[in-house]
């Protein structure tokens, strides 16, 4: 099934350079870019993405860490393309993240902001609910820019 999600590229990966290396494994990968914007999350929208980790001991972490600096923001189109983003993202924990993905390849030494939030260069929808919700977020309810 044709599908839409919502791919971010963390402040981590915007500071460090890396948002067109990103952009261009994406498109590599076979997947359509069919949104992309720089934006600065607000805080409103930092908790909105991250409700699902509201009770989680790194939560303050996280929100501070998506906040610090500018993201881009990208509607990824394509056949699959929930579960075929995430697998080129690779696994959470970068040091885990196989060698061919995203986490993988471009991890850096230190993976853990001053906050002790997981710096792992992306984020991507996990499910069609959840992309449907998180694009919502970023740009409004029509999945472009
Ligand atoms: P995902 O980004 O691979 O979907 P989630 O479990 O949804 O991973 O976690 C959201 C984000 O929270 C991660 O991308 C990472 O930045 C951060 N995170 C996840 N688990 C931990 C943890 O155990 N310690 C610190 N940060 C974490
Ligand atoms: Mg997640």
């Amino acid at each position: 099934m044709r599908e839409k999600t919502l791919l971010l590229i963390k402040p981590d990966g915007v500071v460090r350079g890396l948002a067109n290396e990103i952009k261009r494994r994406v498109k590599t990968a076979d997947l359509k870019i069919i949104g992309s914007k720089a934006i600065q999350v607000s805080r409103e929208q930092a908790k909105e993405l991250y409700s699902v980790h509201a009770d989680k001991p790194f939560y303050a972490g996280l929100i501070k860490f998506i906040t610090s600096g500018l993201i881009v923001a990208n509607v990824v189109e394509g056949e699959a393309a929930i579960v075929r983003l995430r697998e080129l993202m690779g696994a959470t924990d970068p040091r885990e993240a196989v060698a061919g993905t995203i986490r993988g390849d471009l991890k850096e030494e230190n993976i853990f902001t001053a906050d002790k939030a997981i710096k792992n260069l992306v984020h991507g929808s996990d499910s069609q609910e959840a992309a449907a919700r998180e694009l919502t977020i970023f740009f409004g309810g029509k999945n472009e820019n």
